[in-house]
């Protein structure tokens, strides 16, 4: 089984991850984990907060010599910004003057009357995006595992606010989007997306958008039909969900195939040097719950960030009277950002799965399991 957890508050000491489940015998590359923690810090629309932050990941077990031993596998990143607010977030002492008039579209309010605190920074600090770092920490960690079977994940930008992106043809170009300032694949579009943060910072207001997350090496076979909960494009669609701002998810052509005919809609199958393919990939790599051997290709649509320099309308909690929201610290637009914690998220989605289909306690014994599945599939497809 492969699980993962994390925990962690905005302005706490630290974010801490574990993640259960890899095999013995994984090389690690922490620098790629590190690589991927900066690219999650950068992209144009970030506010102050990350020019304090330098994320790094600290390995505190489940690891020796660089190899997993299949042992629970624990990280650390220390928040730098904890040293400017100990007085507020220290674990024993911290306290201060509460934060009482929550934020339109934020956790501010539910979470306060779920956990009946007075003081709002108690529901904000964790509902923060901060704690995503730990997810792309752990998530670069599963992208290694994707690795043994030829896995490859890339996200990237496809609009901000009512900038889009021209439609990709073929599979995106991952130095060009690493290189873009908002990880988009389209220089023209990229320049209007800069403008358009540009003028929602000068309104004292945010920008949401949409990211694309495109997998390929994906066997057929990968997730199920027995329970609703099996489905991968289900458990997909949940951990692009559980991203801070997501509040729509598309698979494939999800929207698209909704106003067509069937004739229209479906991937027909050609028969290829004994082979199958098929002629499009309007599914996005996933039928029935269960991918089907295409790249799999996913959605996620984010809402405008809810900390507004110009406040919206809200109440204050402590006096029951009319006030403007408060007004804290925080980034114009995280489109980018969510981009790479989407690919964190597909790859601890899919790793969980694989390590269903093909887990072993070793690398080597999952490699075992793979080659023999790969070999009974190619068998149902020969025709000799
Ligand atoms: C966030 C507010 C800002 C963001 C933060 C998410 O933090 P602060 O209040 O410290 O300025 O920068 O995101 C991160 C710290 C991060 O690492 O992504 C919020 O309220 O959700």
């Amino acid at each position: 089984m492969f699980r993962y957890m994390t925990a962690g508050e905005s302005h706490g000491p630290a974010l801490v991850g574990i993640v259960d489940g890899l095999p013995a015998g994984l090389a690690i590359d922490v620098d790629a984990v590190n690589r991927g923690l900066r690219l999650r810090q950068g992209g144009y629309g970030r506010g102050g907060r990350m020019k304090i932050e330098q994320d790094e990941v600290e390995v505190l077990a489940g690891v020796r010599g660089g190899r997993t031993l299949g042992s629970p596998v624990a990280l650390v990143i220390r928040n730098r910004d904890y040293e400017n607010v100990r007085a507020l977030m220290d674990p024993l002492t911290g306290g201060g003057e509460p934060i009482t008039r929550p934020r339109p579209g934020h956790a501010d309010y539910a979470g306060a009357l779920k956990y009946r605190h007075r003081d709002l920074r108690n529901v904000l600090e964790r509902a923060s995006a901060r704690e995503t770092a730990m997810r792309v920490a752990l998530g670069e960690l599963a992208r290694q595992y994707l690795a043994v079977f030829g896995v490859t994940v890339v996200g990237h930008v496809v609009q901000i606010g009512e900038v889009r992106a021209r439609p990709l043809h073929g599979r995106p170009d991952i130095d060009h989007i690493a290189s873009s300032a908002v990880r988009c694949a389209d220089p023209e579009a990229e320049t209007k997306m800069i403008a358009c943060i540009d003028e929602a910072r000068r309104a004292g207001d945010t920008l949401g958008g949409a990211f694309e997350v495109i997998v390929s090496g994906v066997p057929a076979g990968i997730g199920g039909n027995r329970q609703p909960c099996d489905r991968l494009d289900a458990c997909l669609a949940a951990a692009l969900m559980s991203i801070q701002t997501v509040k729509a998810v598309e698979v494939g052509e999800g929207m698209w195939v909704s106003e067509v005919r069937g004739s229209q809609a479906h991937d027909t199958f050609i028969r290829d040097a004994g082979t199958v393919r098929r002629a499009t990939n309007r599914a996005g790599g996933i039928e029935g719950g269960i991918a089907n051997g295409e790249d799999i290709v996913v959605r996620a649509r984010l809402k405008p960030i809810a900390t507004l320099m110009r406040p919206l309308a809200s109440v204050d909690l402590a006096t029951g009277g009319d006030a403007p929201a408060a007004v804290v610290r925080s980034d114009v637009c995280t489109v980018p950002a969510a981009s790479v914690i989407g690919e964190a998220m597909v790859c601890l989605e899919l790793a969980r799965h694989f390590a269903d289909k093909y887990g072993g306690d070793s690398v080597e014994e999952v490699r075992e399991h793979f080659a023999a599945s790969q070999a009974g599939a190619a068998a149902i497809l020969r025709k000799d």
